[in-house]
């Protein structure tokens, strides 16, 4: 059985926990707990030398890490992924603009909320974190101004990827309320089959020693 390293605050751990719920694949969940370092334990880096999560152990032992490519892979020839070229290709612009003017901006302004107390370093590089982070939001706004979903009008992984941070956003501090397509957007992304929350526990429990 496929093996998920996680942590439950994650959105980078949500986004593969959504995917293997809504494809109906079952699946082992071991909690991992970044807030303690349980990522750079020896044992851990092991398995994903790059000391983070997500990452998913499949059945041959191979350890798979980087939420999108494992979403990428879990979604293969289903409903998710999209099996026109162009469709693939746009896919993976929006995954890529996730991960590279999204996610560096509104997931680590919600993760620096979470510490019990920011650095002073963090502290001076939220403003413009924030700042960046309302870029990648009007980007989102404009494409959805036109459209139900992000790629071919169809939900699927560039979906996923988008809300699983941008859905939390207003923990991060990001005022969503004039953001009346991706308010939309979210909503229809919240009404698909076998949706999930973020916050709601996903796979068989398991423990490992760390
Ligand atoms: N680009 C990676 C980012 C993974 C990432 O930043 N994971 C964080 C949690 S969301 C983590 O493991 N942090 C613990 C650490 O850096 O030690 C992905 O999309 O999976």
């Amino acid at each position: 059985m496929l093996r998920l390293y996680d942590d439950p605050i994650s959105g980078n751990g949500y986004k593969v926990r959504l995917v293997l719920t809504q494809l109906g694949i079952p699946f082992e969940y071991v909690a991992v707990d970044i807030m303690k370092s349980e990522t750079r334990t020896p044992a851990f880096l092991a398995k994903n030398p790059n000391g983070r999560i997500p990452t998913l152990r499949l059945e041959d032992g191979t350890y798979l890490a980087e939420s999108c490519a494992v979403i990428w892979y879990l979604a293969e020839g289903t409903k998710l992924a999209p099996a026109d070229r162009l469709a693939r290709a746009q896919t993976l612009q929006w995954m890529f603009f996730e991960q590279y003017s999204h996610e560096p901006y509104v997931a680590v302004a919600r993760f620096w909320k979470h510490l019990p107390k920011m650095s002073e370093e963090q502290q001076r590089q939220l403003p413009d974190r924030i700042k960046r982070g309302y870029a990648a939001l009007d980007v989102m706004e404009k494409h959805l101004a036109t459209r139900s979903f992000f790629v071919a009008e169809k939900y699927g992984l560039a979906d996923v990827s988008l809300y699983a941070y941008t859905h939390v956003a207003h923990e991060g501090g990001f005022d969503l309320s004039g953001y009346s397509a991706i308010n939309a957007w979210m909503k229809r992304v919240a009404a698909q089959p076998n949706h999930i929350a973020i916050t709601a526990p996903a796979g068989i429990a398991v423990k490992e020693a760390a």
